[in-house]
């Protein structure tokens, strides 16, 4: 039995000699025709590695990472190495995973690709490359300070404000965790979604409703949704435009919202209703008015209790919070915070509040129709700022998304429950703890989805 082990290792060794091209040394040993019959040298680039060959995922060149199968002795482990060529950088003890640097004359894909061939190598793999954050290749992403503040200046005309490092909701650390599952819907009451828009037009699940004209077709007529809806979801590395917070979840439109930016109650309720029996795990809701309503809170409540997430604005007028933002038992209420992490000035204050996100300068879509901006030299049509607290609810649906991606069996109550707790209290100073103005404070998608953080220790 040991010399069939140590025949068949050397056999698929020496393999690795002829179709690498190297130096011709023939290693002798291999009796076992079933191996000598297969071809590896042949296309194997072409037909074999394409699934390694994947830019998302960098890798380390002339290295590989190799665990042996317990049963080979660290003598047969050795003769393996060599007859690979391979070196041995180090062994990572108690996993005894081997750090190897192979030749320079094959490539790390057939290397790892023959090395898996071998029955005596339990697996082989690059050594990838890890990244402390995930960071879209959207070009417009360093103009989103609210995923990733470094203070730049927000905007790009004379006179813009500059931000403060830090001062945003941690979105790229938080992506190392969860980009988000397309089985995961965010559902919009607004003023519809523009579906023909490059960074939506992928991201929906059907045309929704409209309550509005009374159609099946939530074309937004307005360009409030399109903002709102690009915030949480537009879709992200795609080489265009802005980063979304959920990248990969899907948006369900129901407008309520009229061209003028006006919708009753009664559509809202409809809108709720309708979106809370079409699959939405998610109901992100950038209105508000200033009525109490029986009905409109017995929406919120179907909502909450079919399992939904609702996410409401709290208002941009400094007054009270809105509705439905204010029933505290069945929605976050959210606030605005800015590019320096402050509380907004004009963002409604109260006890309902609970938690905040940014809402000054927020780069979000805008309909393909929508009167082009004013940049100075920069064309982002069509993108645009929104200002407000319609703006930072989106932030939170979308983090609600995540949650949802990364643990589909928590109730609505615990995830709601995760993102107050894991908000960063960013007023401690004048307001320490819970307060009317950002309740539980800013949005953190690192500590939200990333609960327990393990810190590799100095020496
Ligand atoms: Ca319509
Ligand atoms: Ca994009
Ligand atoms: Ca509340
Ligand atoms: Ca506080």
């Amino acid at each position: 039995m040991k010399k069939w082990k140590t025949t068949a290792l050397i056999f698929s060794l020496s393999f690795l000699t002829i179709s690498a091209g190297a130096p011709q040394k023939k290693i002798e040993g291999p009796k076992f025709q079933k191996y000598r019959r297969i071809n590896f040298s042949n296309n194997l680039h072409d037909s074999l590695l394409t699934g390694l060959q994947n830019e998302t995922k960098p890798f380390v060149s002339g290295q590989v990472l190799v665990k042996f199968r317990p049963s080979l002795s660290r003598y047969w482990r050795q003769m393996a190495l060599t007859a690979y060529q391979s070196e041995t950088i180090t062994i990572i003890p108690k996993v005894e995973i081997y750090h190897l640097e192979i030749p320079e004359y094959t490539s790390v894909e057939e290397m790892v690709y023959l090395m898996n061939m071998n029955p005596f190598i339990e697996y082989a793999e690059p050594n990838y490359i890890a990244h402390i954050t995930m960071t879209p290749n959207d070009p417009l992403f360093n103009m989103q300070y609210a995923l990733n503040n470094t203070g730049q200046t927000i905007g790009n005309v004379p006179g813009s404000p500059q931000g403060k490092e830090n001062a945003d909701i941690h979105a790229s650390s938080g992506w190392d965790e969860e980009t988000g599952k397309d089985s995961v819907i965010i559902g919009f009451v607004d003023t519809g979604l523009d579906f023909d828009h490059p960074e939506l037009q992928n991201k929906y699940v059907s045309r929704g409703k409209d309550f509005v004209n009374d159609d099946d077709d939530a074309t937004d007529d307005h360009g409030h949704g399109t903002h709102i809806a690009s915030i949480a979801a537009a879709e992200t590395n795609n080489g265009i435009g802005i980063a979304g917070v959920a990248w990969n979840c899907k948006i369900l439109p129901a407008k309520a919202i009229d061209d003028l930016g006006i919708g009753t109650y009664a559509n809202i309720i409809e809108a709720i209703r309708w979106l809370a029996d079409s699959g939405a795990h998610i109901i992100n809701l950038s209105i508000g008015g200033e009525a109490d309503s029986a009905a409109l809170e017995d929406a919120v409540k179907y909502a909450y209790t079919s399992g939904v997430v609702v996410v409401a604005a709290a208002g941009n007028d400094s007054s009270s919070v809105l509705y439905p933002a204010a029933y505290d038992s069945y929605c976050l209420a959210v606030a605005a915070t800015d590019y320096n992490d402050a509380h907004a000035s004009w963002s409604n204050t109260g006890p309902q509040v609970d938690i905040a996100a940014p809402g000054e300068r927020i780069l979000g879509c805008v309909p393909i129709w929508y009167p082009a901006q004013v940049w100075g030299d920069f064309d982002v049509d069509p993108y645009a700022y929104g200002y407000g607290t319609s703006s930072s609810a989106p932030f939170v649906a979308g983090l609600a998304a995540l949650i949802k991606s990364l643990k589909p069996d928590l109730s609505t109550r615990d995830i709601m429950n995760i993102i107050r707790y894991s908000a960063d209290d960013v007023n401690q100073d004048l307001f320490p703890g819970v307060d009317d103005y950002i309740g539980y404070g800013r949005i953190n998608l690192e500590k939200a989805l990333r609960p327990i953080r393990i810190t590799k220790l100095g020496k």
